[in-house]
């Protein structure tokens, strides 16, 4: 472990004596630590800590404001409704002069929440209520945070969903090229620019104020949700780096496109990717009843859109990351951006597929 890590550690407020730090996780963003401690009466006390990446979260400490003004917002909201904070919202460690981050010697941001034990967070969803589950959890989010008032947010990255302005860096990277790779994933390009309408549908019904913007998560695959490993409920929703003004359906569909997925996000074998219509209804289910009836008619009716359009966004920004080398998400071997963007083009070939039974899906539960 480096150095860094150790002194940042010790920057923050905790009790007893450090015993073990350990990577932990599978985000794409940030460098998370498991710290644990050994308290005096042997009982052991645990953190998260992080490094925030600073080049993709430029404005650290307004994406900090955020998280502590959110954190803190929901805090008293859950203790309104009768549950418990300390487990059931993000809960960020103080370091010892009070700051809710640390910059260390080489001008690296730390931060650290408090661990949530008994639960944990998982890359594919083992049976089909967990799903509904964490539907329900994601939209009861969007509910909690209705009236929130959003124009106090930073926005952490700018223009993060729009599909539309992606599409243009993504043309950016093509032309460029800067590793030489375009040569060698044509039909991805192919698959890109024969989809230009899922850049623009969303886009254009904002320009025209068709569409409420809302207080969304704006990243809810299931890794950012923690499970109680008893109940088998959605404990905790974490990761709130992104939380913005955004749309309902952004969030509906970022999670229908990981956890609805019959395969890991990075699968190399194909075959085994499908978008399982029995989690996309299990998943629909429990976040319209989460919203508690706060979605508009029209934004239901978009819920599948939703889908296709951040399924198709997050595998062309795989792709845009691949033709640029590989500077955004973290990768673990060669091609990994690559098989991570088939994956989500194979996803949006299956919802086109299964369109009308997508469709009838979120009518059922209108
Ligand atoms: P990234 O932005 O890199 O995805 P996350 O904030 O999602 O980072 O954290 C990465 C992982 O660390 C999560 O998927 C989860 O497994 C774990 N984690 C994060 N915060 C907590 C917490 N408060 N308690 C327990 N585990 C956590
Ligand atoms: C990143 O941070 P993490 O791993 O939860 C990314 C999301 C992508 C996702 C793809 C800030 O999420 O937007 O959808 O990877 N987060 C950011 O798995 O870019
Ligand atoms: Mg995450």
């Amino acid at each position: 472990m480096s150095c860094l890590v150790e002194e940042a550690i010790e920057r923050f407020q905790h009790e007893g004596t450090l015993v073990n730090t350990e990577i932990w996780g599978n985000g794409h963003i940030n460098n998370t630590f498991l710290v644990s401690f050994e308290k005096e009466d042997g009982s052991t006390y645990k953190m998260i800590l992080q490094q925030m990446n600073k080049q993709v979260f430029q404005k650290p400490v307004e994406l900090m404001e955020n998280v502590m003004n959110v954190t803190s917002y929901l805090q008293e909201r859950i203790l309104q409704n009768g549950g418990d904070p300390a487990r059931e919202t993000l809960n960020v460690f103080p370091t010892k002069d009070g700051r809710p981050y640390y910059v260390d010697t080489a001008g690296e941001y730390w931060r650290a929440y408090r661990f949530i034990d008994g639960a944990a967070c998982y890359e594919q969803v083992s049976c089909t209520e967990e799903f509904y589950q964490s539907g329900l959890s994601f939209g009861s989010f969007q509910r909690l945070l209705a009236e929130y008032p959003a124009e106090t947010l930073h926005e952490t990255i700018a223009d993060f969903h729009d599909t539309r302005a992606r599409f243009q860096v993504f043309k950016k990277a093509v032309e460029e090229d800067v590793c030489g790779r375009a040569a060698s994933v044509q039909p991805e390009i192919g698959f890109v620019l024969n989809h230009e309408y899922l850049a623009n549908v969303f886009m254009e019904m904002v320009d025209k104020g068709e569409l409420p913007l809302r207080v969304t998560h704006n990243d809810t695959k299931l890794n950012n949700i923690m499970i109680d490993e008893k109940t088998k409920k959605g404990i905790c929703v974490i990761d709130l780096d992104t939380v913005m003004p955004g749309l309902a359906m952004n969030d509906f569909g970022d999670a229908i496109r990981f956890g609805a997925s019959t395969a890991l996000e990075d699968e190399p074998d194909l075959t085994k990717v499908s978008c399982s219509m029995e989690l996309y209804e299990a998943f629909t289910k429990g976040f319209i009843e989460g919203c508690g009836g706060r979605l508009t008619e029209k934004e239901i009716d978009l819920m599948p859109m939703g889908a296709k359009v951040m399924t198709f966004e997050c595998g062309m920004r795989f792709l845009t990351d691949y033709l640029q080398g590989d500077v955004y998400f973290k990768i673990h071997r060669e091609g990994h951006n690559l098989d991570r963007c088939r994956t989500q083009f194979k996803l949006v070939e299956d919802m086109e597929q299964k369109w009308d039974t997508m469709c009838e899906i979120v009518q059922k539960y209108k």
